[in-house]
């Protein structure tokens, strides 16, 4: 049986898929891409998109990769005078998020000059589910008054929390998974389950596998997806796996 004699992963980079309204001031708060939300507001010198009142929805999708844990942040800025009233956060129409403050929450930052403002960072993890590779996010509000409350948000970015290589036992990421992640070094098993036929590799990760009977034995390099492969075989048993934070090396003899 042939074996495959080396696996190194190099996971090089936090991995951010989307960034939208992160510069400062703002230049790119602007036309990116958020459904209903072309406009901007600015609080103490900081561009927002928004302000948003009234029940507005906005909506954005994104392509996303499948059985990887990812991360949606944004910092969200109440403007002025909400009554317990929310911001409501939902990925592919299902409630992940509500967001609710009171009048005097904050302090006296900018619009409304007698009621107060905030600031506030939110996240939300989540794992798309195997074969779906774009989430929708959407945020409305149950605000009444144009005039006395409001909101904005900056910041979003959408990353990939623990980064993984998916290995299939069949070709175009079918049949059984087999992953290695840059945050589950402890749990790796030792055994590589099946002949691996294709793999999923995000931007920014390269794999490394030698197999002596595949390509003369020498090192291949992916640093992006493998649909098809020919002949990589099983790890029958690794007898040295070396981890840290970037890399992970798995050898046998
Ligand atoms: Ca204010
Ligand atoms: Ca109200």
């Amino acid at each position: 049986m042939v074996l495959i004699s080396f696996i190194k992963i190099l996971f090089l980079n936090l991995i951010l898929l989307n960034q939208d309204c992160v510069e400062l001031p703002g230049a790119d708060c602007l036309n990116n891409g958020w459904t209903n939300a072309h406009k901007v507001v600015s609080c103490q010198g900081i561009t927002y998109m928004g302000q948003f009142t009234g029940g507005r929805r906005i909506s954005k999708t994104f392509w996303c990769p499948s059985e990887n844990l990812m991360r949606l942040s944004f910092t969200i800025a109440k403007f002025d005078s909400w009554d317990g009233e929310s911001v409501f956060v939902y990925k592919d129409n299902v409630l992940i998020g509500k967001i609710t403050y009171s009048p005097y929450d904050g302090t006296y930052m900018c619009l409304i000059s007698h009621y107060p403002d905030l600031m506030e960072k939110k996240s939300y993890q989540f794992m798309l589910p195997k074969g779906q590779n774009q989430a929708n996010f959407q945020l409305v509000d149950n605000l009444e008054a144009d005039n006395e409350e409001s909101w904005g948000i900056r910041d979003i970015t959408l990353q990939v929390v623990d980064p993984c290589v998916n290995f299939y036992s069949e070709c175009n990421f079918q049949g059984d998974l087999w992953k290695i992640c840059s945050g589950n070094q402890t749990s790796l098993s030792k055994y590589v389950p099946f002949k691996i036929k294709s793999i999923f590799i995000l931007d920014g990760i390269i794999v490394q596998m030698k197999d002596q009977n595949y390509q003369g034995g020498i090192h291949q390099t992916f640093t992006s997806n493998q649909t098809c492969l020919d002949d990589f075989n099983v790890i029958k048993k690794c007898l040295h796996i070396q981890v840290s934070k970037v890399q992970i090396s798995m050898k046998i003899q």
